[in-house]
């Protein structure tokens, strides 16, 4: 059986990526939560990886850390089924995963994750309003091209979508304004997913 080593519910972005991976396609797995910034973090998270970050997927003796390893290591054991079948389009799904790996800095500091609440008075700066036009600009892409295949990026659920899926709930948290028509549908489509509610609901049970 699986393990994927995560941080708390409501604030690890990172943790939920191959989390929603995993459990979309029903691989199964053991779930271990370590609490961010706190004494038995540092203490557990050296046991797992030496790389000191979650999450972290254990299978047997290997030990595979940061999330797009996991979730192409997921892929892997499904025979390939997490990214599109047709090469153009899983190239394109590639590029905005990677995208969204190495990107969206000034987003991603000024409005961490939060998997619960809501807090409308956090002013993006200039920069981070130019990531969440370009993070617009890739779903309307995505979703003018491939609509008819599907209600996710690529039509069918990819590993695209959960690398997008922290964001959806940071625009949910702080209140995001403005969202064109085919973002607020794909936000939306995030917020009634299942997993995406499982994974909610376990946040507003933490401490
Ligand atoms: N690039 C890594 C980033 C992992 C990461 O930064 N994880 C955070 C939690 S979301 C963490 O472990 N922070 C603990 C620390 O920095 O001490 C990935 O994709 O997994």
């Amino acid at each position: 059986m699986l393990t994927l080593v995560i941080g708390n519910k409501d604030l690890s972005s990172w943790s939920l990526r191959p989390w929603l991976v995993l459990k979309h396609y029903g691989l199964p797995f053991r779930e271990l939560k370590l609490p961010l910034d706190t004494p038995e973090f540092f203490q557990e998270i050296v046991k797992y990886s030496s790389a000191r970050r979650v999450p972290v997927l254990i299978d047997g003796e290997a030990h595979i850390w940061d999330s797009l390893a996991i979730v192409e290591y997921a892929n892997e054991k499904l025979g390939g089924r997490a990214w599109p079948a047709d090469p153009l389009l899983r190239a394109h799904a590639r590029s905005v995963s990677a995208e969204m790996h190495s990107g969206f800095m000034t987003l991603r500091q000024t409005w961490p994750m939060h998997a619960t609440g809501s807090n409308p008075h956090v002013p993006l700066p200039p920069e981070g309003r130019a990531d969440v036009a370009r993070i617009q600009a890739i779903w309307d892409d995505c979703r003018t091209k491939y609509a008819s295949r599907g209600p996710w990026l690529f039509g069918e659920f990819s590993i695209a979508d959960a690398m997008y899926a922290p964001v959806v709930l940071r625009f949910k948290h702080y209140g995001a304004t403005g969202l064109n028509a085919h973002s607020q549908a794909y936000v939306q489509q995030w917020l009634q997913n299942a997993e995406m509610r499982e994974w909610i609901s376990d946040a507003e049970k933490e401490p």
